[in-house]
């Protein structure tokens, strides 16, 4: 429950300062500026579940390590829903906002589970865009789920 707690006080927060609601995922998340924080140094593990309503819909989720103390590493997988199909994309920021890498993550087809071992140094950050893999894979009723494992 804690896991989900996070992910439902974001949303809330979000719905509090005038972004649209959970149920309207278009505009929201859809930049890299509009990105869902997950993780900032000090937190812990934290999963998001969202859907997605379209091939030009994009969910990005921010992995924040600017200021953390030590470099982390972790995993993220993405959950696909039954028959779906959804990728992640990782895009490492540093602390000016600049772009050093972007690697497609590992894709294991419709349903099945997309799993990232990740690395995000001292001063950087790691954004995680979720979107459709192919032409029917979008559903504004199913739900992937993300979930961010921190191992150190
Ligand atoms: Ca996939």
């Amino acid at each position: 429950m804690k896991k989900f707690a996070i992910a439902t006080l974001l949303t809330a927060f979000l719905i509090v300062v005038g972004a649209s609601s959970v149920s309207a995922q278009y505009g929201w998340g859809d930049t890299i500026n509009d990105a869902m924080e997950i993780y900032s140094p000090g937190g812990g593990d934290s999963s998001a579940s969202f859907p997605i309503e379209g091939t030009d819909d994009y969910d990005f989720f921010l992995i924040n390590n600017i200021y953390g103390s030590e470099d982390l590493r972790g995993a993220v997988a993405l959950y696909s829903p039954s028959g779906l199909n959804y990728d992640m994309q990782f895009i490492t920021v540093d602390s000016n906002g600049q772009i050093i890498s972007v690697t497609n993550g590992y894709d294991t087809g419709a349903g099945s589970t997309d799993a990232n071992g990740i690395y995000v140094p001292s001063g950087q950050s790691l954004y995680v865009k979720v979107y459709s893999h192919g032409a029917y894979d979008y559903s504004p009723d199913q739900f992937y789920r993300l979930a961010f494992t921190k191992f150190n």
